[in-house]
């Protein structure tokens, strides 16, 4: 009887030409060499033991435990198998440590994502709890709060797993996941000075944590984001059991069904302010920068795993006579995937390097408006990117890739997460602006594609050219359109897009420039297919009036 093989992964280290590529185009070879012997071994476990678990495991999911069998109330949550593996494994690698230890100043960033893009795709979504560990450290420091820094610092960058914490980051109530300036829970301060909070949090990502950073309103304060105060809380009692709150239930959720997400009741929450009684969403952007990027760094990854099964796949599959590697067709399909992973990869690492610069204190000023303007593009741009790309990749197994033990329809599933949470497209999109609107405009960008584009060799002028008339189309839009607020926010994803594509296309050409005089021409075909996908999605032409017909599905104004 006729067997098929299933995909295999290899050292996902070793097999991924993007990764290696580009760390050494970027870093120097010391330090590449200092860091490479990790990769390796991080790739090795992400491309076995790790992702054999994940295939065992797969129908294991967190469970929700209100009560103990006396009636005391625990609300213990369990956990699976690879979340249990996984939490001393990114503690040993330094998953958030290695960003704050700066062991390689500027490039801390970049080792640390580095990881993180390995570690992330064989790990149910256990980057979610570290990425919003990442963002209370940053939140934190920035706060300059030296109390709570010498607290929790230590903890969420800790290399030990037994000293190890994770945080929460509670935003989210079902007056809005988005506008969350609507916030209804209540900071109440006690005689005895102490913070309570009390209210409901709708999407808690992980209710794992030891800590967690929150939005809440102190009592009579205005309404909208300026009236909140993002507050600082420990949320275990030396016991485990919950101090002042009670998970009311786990979320089922389309994907992410390993994290376990929680909705929950805040009943007294004892609580810190950490910067102040106001001002709350100001005081929780740098966790949003944070978070976003891992967004980024990860939809990269899923899409690259994505790739490097479907890849394995075309080898092993004979379809009409020879494997589908030997179809032009199948090849064609999966060279436009490819091509777009590459670009994701790029423009989310780009970000990463940039925040090691700023962090390192090594940034011009130019970085700093640039990490700012990007962040949100990034995480926008990929996110979308991944979602299309994991959907092909279903595709490319054919009614494997919709068979659930084959363990591929996760990676859909799980993608559609990375342009929802975070912040969606629409919201990025209209933080694109407001970034601009501080920034000035769009000079960061014109310096950078300036320098990214410097030392072009003639084949790739074309693509070159192509990015930064994308760029110059986007800031003449900008320009024409600053005056009309409708046609601005209507056109804002598109605008955000094409910075993201025209970015992505600029920084694939660095690469190939780089990567041809080593005789790799890989970098150069994903930038000329990448080309041909379509940068510039500007200007539109769009009419309002027609966008209200369609939408709404209504008759025009006049013939009502
Ligand atoms: C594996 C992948 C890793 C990812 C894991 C993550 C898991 C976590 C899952 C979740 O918890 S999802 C929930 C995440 N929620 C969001 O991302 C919220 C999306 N909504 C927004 O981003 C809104 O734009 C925002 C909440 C910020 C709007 O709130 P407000 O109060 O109406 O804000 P406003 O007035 O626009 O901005 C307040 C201040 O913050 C302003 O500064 P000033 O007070 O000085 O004027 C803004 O400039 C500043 N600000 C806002 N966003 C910023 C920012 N500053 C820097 N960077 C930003 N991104």
């Amino acid at each position: 009887m006729f067997m098929q093989e299933p995909p295999r992964l290899d050292n996902t280290y070793e097999a991924d030409s993007l990764l290696r590529g580009y760390l050494a185009c970027t870093l120097s070879t010391d330090v590449l060499h200092d860091i490479e012997p990790e990769l390796r071994e991080l790739g090795a476990l992400a491309g076995g033991p790790l992702y054999r678990l994940q295939l065992e495991d797969r129908t294991g999911e967190p469970v929700h435990i209100p009560w103990d069998a006396w009636g005391e109330r625990i609300d213990e949550v369990r956990l699976t198998r690879v979340w249990q593996e996984a939490e001393p494994l990114a503690v040993r690698f330094g998953l958030v440590a290695t960003a704050y230890e700066q062991r390689h100043g500027p490039f801390s960033r970049i080792h640390q994502f580095a990881k993180v893009y390995l570690f992330a795709p064989s790990t149910d979504i256990y980057a979610c709890p570290l990425a919003m560990t990442d963002g209370a450290a940053r939140t934190l420091l920035d706060s300059g709060n030296r109390r709570l820094i010498e607290r929790a610092l230590p903890h969420l960058t800790s290399r030990d797993p037994a000293t190890f914490w994770t945080s929460g980051q509670w935003m989210t109530e079902l007056t809005g996941g988005s506008d969350v300036g609507r916030s209804q829970t209540v900071a109440r301060c006690d005689a005895d000075g102490t913070w309570r909070l009390y209210g409901r949090k709708w999407f808690v990502s992980a209710i794992t944590s030891q800590m967690a950073l929150i939005l809440a309103r102190p009592e009579g304060n205005p309404p909208g984001g300026r009236g909140l105060a993002l507050f600082y809380a420990e949320l275990r009692d030396e016991r485990g059991r919950p101090r002042g709150f009670q998970i009311l239930r786990l979320k089922d959720k389309l994907g992410t069904r390993k994290l376990p997400t929680a909705e929950v009741l805040l009943d007294g929450l004892p609580a810190e302010p950490v910067a102040g009684l106001t001002h709350g969403t100001r005081a929780i952007a740098p966790m949003l920068n944070v978070t976003r990027t891992w967004n980024a760094i990860t939809a990269a990854a899923f899409m690259q795993r994505g790739l490097m099964l479907a890849r394995d796949y075309a080898r092993r599959r004979i379809a009409f006579g020879r494997p589908l590697a030997e179809h032009p067709l199948h090849l064609d399909t999966l060279a436009g995937l490819q091509a777009e992973t590459a670009a994701a990869f790029h423009l989310a690492f780009l970000v990463a390097e940039l925040m090691g610069r700023v962090e390192a204190e090594a940034a011009s000023d130019d970085e700093h408006a640039l990490l700012r303007l990007l962040t949100p593009v990034a995480k926008l741009t990929t996110a979308r990117q991944a979602v299309a790309v994991l959907s092909e990749v279903l595709e490319a197994f054919g009614g494997a890739g919709y068979v659930e033990d084959t363990g591929l329809p996760v990676l859909l599933r799980d993608a559609q997460v990375l342009p929802i949470w975070e912040g969606t497209t629409n919201v990025l999109a209209l933080d694109v602006l407001r970034a601009l609107e501080d920034l000035g405009g769009l000079k960061s960008l014109h310096e950078a594609f300036g320098a990214w584009l410097r030392e072009v060799p003639e084949a790739l002028a074309p693509l070159a050219h192509e990015a930064r008339a994308a760029l110059q189309t986007a800031d003449a839009w900008l320009t024409e359109t600053a005056v009309d607020p409708v046609r601005l926010q209507a056109d804002a994803r598109r605008f955000a897009l094409t910075l993201g594509r025209a970015a992505a296309l600029a920084l694939l050409v660095r690469q190939a420039a780089w990567s041809q005089t080593r005789g790799d021409d890989r970098p150069a075909a994903a930038a000329r297919r990448f080309a041909r996908h379509g940068v510039n999605l500007l200007p539109t032409g769009t009419s309002p009036a027609d966008s209200r017909m369609l939408a709404l599905d209504e008759p025009p104004l006049d013939a009502r």
